[in-house]
């Protein structure tokens, strides 16, 4: 079985970012990067047959040792391969513990994890989820490699146009949900998807279609509980089809390229709930598709 070991690296901040919050986190990856990469060009000097411990507090930096290591010593086919093992360790979205596994579907790789806040009454934030972003490496490669294959990836890195065409291009996509609220209702998911994903409905469209959010909405029913710890998949399929599930069970499935492309939007557009995990998308995509 060929392995598949994860090349997840960090966002490194090009210009300050807006909030202290995010500015700590950036400065952390970066220092994290290059702790990573150090430690591995030591490794490396040292030669083949060596083992890298696993590192419990840090899956991330162990992510990237072991790609970084394996890619040195040559026993990794890396991308390419058809069908992705998933033998690294999951990924921590470090502000909840909460963790992501770096292959799912057996085809989407995660590319970026972050943390949704949510102001209550202009008072509080709350932390409401956690999610880890992950793209189809088959999809990702047959939409955009003719155009962006020839570019080294760190060319690739701040390539704004590489991510629009991600979200634009018919590539199956998940984003994991992980609720780290505890009393979250249905009646408030509702409300804030309106606010949310309605204010980038308008913006792509210039209309409120009012029905395509109903259609999305009217899906989520009273009944439905979704305690700390419940797992929503929205999972754009090839055609633009844009299914929900809660706990691996389907609620429903919608085809519309418009509210594909504004859910993607909330996380990886331009103003993203969370920075660095769009950063870490960027930097993600580039390594992927770079020669
Ligand atoms: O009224 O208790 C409250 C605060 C609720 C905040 C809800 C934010 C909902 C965000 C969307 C969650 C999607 C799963
Ligand atoms: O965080 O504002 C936001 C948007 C989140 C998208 C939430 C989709 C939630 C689907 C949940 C179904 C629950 C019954």
């Amino acid at each position: 079985m060929v392995s598949f070991r994860f090349p997840f690296s960090f966002s490194q901040p090009p210009t300050p970012p807006p909030s202290a919050t995010a500015n700590a986190s950036s400065r952390h990856s970066s220092a994290t990067t290059a702790a990573a990469f150090s430690l591995a060009a030591t490794l490396s000097v040292a030669g083949a047959g060596i083992a890298i411990s696993q590192n419990p507090n840090n899956p991330f930096l162990q992510n990237a040792l072991n790609f970084l290591v394996s890619r040195r010593i040559g026993i990794s086919p890396m991308w390419g391969s058809l069908s992705l093992s998933d033998d690294s360790s999951p990924v921590t979205e470090s502000r909840t513990g909460t963790s992501f596994p770096v292959v799912l579907r057996d085809s989407q790789r995660l590319l970026g994890v972050g943390l949704r806040r949510k102001a209550i009454l202009g008072l509080k934030n709350i932390d409401v989820y956690a999610f880890g972003v992950y793209a189809d490496d088959a999809d990702v490669k047959e939409c955009l490699s003719e155009k962006y294959g020839d570019l080294s990836a760190s060319e690739l890195k701040g390539n704004e146009k590489l991510k629009e065409d991600l979200m634009e291009c018919d590539v199956s996509m998940t984003i994991r949900l992980q609720i780290v609220y505890g009393r979250l209702s249905i009646r408030s998911v509702r409300s804030a998807f309106e606010e949310s994903v309605g204010s980038r409905l308008q913006k792509f469209s210039g209309s409120d279609n009012k029905e395509l959010l109903q259609s999305f909405t009217s899906q989520f029913k009273d009944e439905y509980k979704i305690p700390k710890g419940s797992i929503i998949d929205l999972s754009k399929e090839r055609g633009y089809v844009l299914r929900t599930m809660i706990d691996g069970k389907e609620v429903g499935s919608i085809e519309s390229k418009l509210l594909c492309r504004s859910i993607l939007d909330l996380y990886i557009g331009n103003e993203p709930f969370d920075r660095k995990a769009k950063e870490d998308v960027e930097m993600n995509l580039a390594a992927l598709l770079g020669k």
